[in-house]
C-alpha cells in the first residue's frame, strides 16, 4: 500500500468534547494520546504496517492545503474559501441519514460520531483540474458510519449532499454560477464500503478548516477531488444511481465514477500528469499521474468494467 496509516484509538469525549480546546490548542489537543498507543507493536495487532514514506511525496504544507481550494458554494476562485468560508456555522450541524435503511434518522454529529474511532490517512488528493496535494487526514471509514443505520438488501448507492445555506455562503447567493444547490455526489456502495474511502473531520492534527469541508466531508483518494464533497448534511441509499453535480453541470466532462486515469483525458485538457503542490513557474514539480491515483487495490471494484465509457 503506498499510503501510510497511522490508527489512534480514542474515545468519543476526548474526540468532540474536546472539539473546542482542539482548536484552542491547536495541535496540542490531538497529540495528547499516550504514548504506548503509538507503538508499532500496537498498530501492528491492529493491522497495521508502516509504510515507506515515499520520497517525492512529502506531505503538502498545511498552508496550500487550506489556501487552495474548491468549494463552489464560497466563489470558484481558489482563494475564496479560505476568505469567506468561516461565514459558514459547523455547530450545531445535523446529518440526515435516509433512503434505503431499516433506521432513517437526523443526528447530530456529536451522536453521530459517538463511539467511532479515528485514524489518520495520508492521502493523495487529485483534482481533475490536473494539481494534486498528499493530506494527512483524521477520519474513519465510510461503511462504518453507513452501516449504523442499517442499510436494507435494495441500497446499491450512496448519496451525499452538502449544506444550502446562502446567508452563509455567498457562492449560493451569487447571480453567476451555474451550480444548482445543494452540491450533491453520490458512489456504489461497494466503493463507499472500501475500507480506503472515508469521512474525514480533521487535517494535520486539526479538526478541518471550513474551507476544507468542516466538519464532515469525504475523502475518495483513487477519484478525482470533485467526489470528495465537503459540509455534509445528508447521506441518502438509493437503488438507482443518484446524480452528481459536476456530471449535472457538463456530463461529456464529468462523470459518475471519476476514478483517476492518465489514459483518459480531460475533453480539454491531458489527465497524463498531475502539478503536485507547492508548485511554481520555476519548480512547476510536475509528476505522472497514475492509476486509480495510485491506489490500485480498489482496480477489482470495476472488474469487466470499460474504464474509457464509465469514466
Ligand atoms: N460541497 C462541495 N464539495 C466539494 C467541492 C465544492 O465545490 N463543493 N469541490 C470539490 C473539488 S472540485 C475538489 S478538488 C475538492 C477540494 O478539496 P480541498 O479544498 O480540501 O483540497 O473538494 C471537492 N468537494
Ligand atoms: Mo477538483
Amino acid at each position: 500500500m503506498a499510503e501510510r496509516i497511522r490508527s489512534y484509538e480514542i474515545t468519543p469525549e476526548s474526540a468532540w468534547l474536546s472539539r473546542r480546546a482542539v482548536l484552542g490548542a491547536g495541535v496540542a489537543g490531538l497529540a495528547a494520546w499516550p504514548s504506548h498507543a503509538l507503538s508499532q507493536d500496537w498498530l501492528g495487532q491492529r493491522g497495521f504496517a508502516p509504510g515507506a514514506p515515499i520520497a517525492d511525496e512529502a506531505e503538502t504544507p498545511f498552508e496550500y492545503a487550506s489556501a487552495y481550494n474548491n468549494f463552489y458554494e464560497f466563489g470558484s476562485d481558489k482563494d475564496d474559501p479560505a476568505r469567506h468560508a468561516h461565514e459558514m456555522t459547523v455547530d450545531p450541524w445535523t446529518v440526515e441519514v435516509s433512503g434505503e435503511v431499516a433506521k432513517p434518522g437526523k443526528i447530530g454529529i456529536e451522536d453521530l460520531l459517538g463511539g467511532i474511532d479515528l485514524e489518520e490517512r495520508i492521502y493523495r488528493l487529485r483534482c481533475v483540474e490536473a494539481w494534486s496535494m498528499v493530506i494527512p487526514w483524521i477520519g474513519f471509514p465510510v461503511k462504518k458510519l453507513i452501516e449504523r443505520f442499517e442499510p436494507t438488501g435494495a441500497a446499491k448507492y450512496v448519496a451525499f449532499e452538502t449544506l444550502v445555506r446562502p446567508s452563509e455562503m455567498r457562492g449560493q447567493r451569487s447571480f453567476f454560477s451555474s451550480i444548482d444547490w445543494p452540491y450533491v455526489e453520490g458512489l456504489r456502495l461497494d466503493e463507499a464500503y472500501h475500507p480506503l474511502a472515508i469521512f474525514a473531520v480533521g487535517m494535520y492534527g486539526k479538526v478541518l478548516p471550513n474551507q476544507n469541508g468542516a466538519p464532515l466531508r469525504l475523502v475518495v483518494p483513487w477519484k478525482y477531488g470533485f467526489k470528495s464533497i465537503k459540509s455534509i448534511v445528508g447521506i441518502r441509499l438509493t437503488r438507482r444511481q443518484p446524480p452528481t453535480t459536476w456530471n449535472l453541470l457538463q456530463a461529456r466532462e464529468y462523470g459518475f465514477y471519476a476514478n483517476v486515469n492518465p489514459a483518459v483525458d480531460h475533453p480539454r485538457w491531458s489527465q497524463k500528469t498531475e502539478r503536485r503542490l507547492p508548485s511554481s513557474l520555476f519548480a512547476p514539480n510536475r509528476i505522472d499521474t497514475k492509476p486509480f491515483n495510485g491506489y490500485e487495490e480498489v482496480a477489482p471494484l470495476y472488474a469487466g468494467m470499460d474504464l474509457r465509457k464509465h469514466f
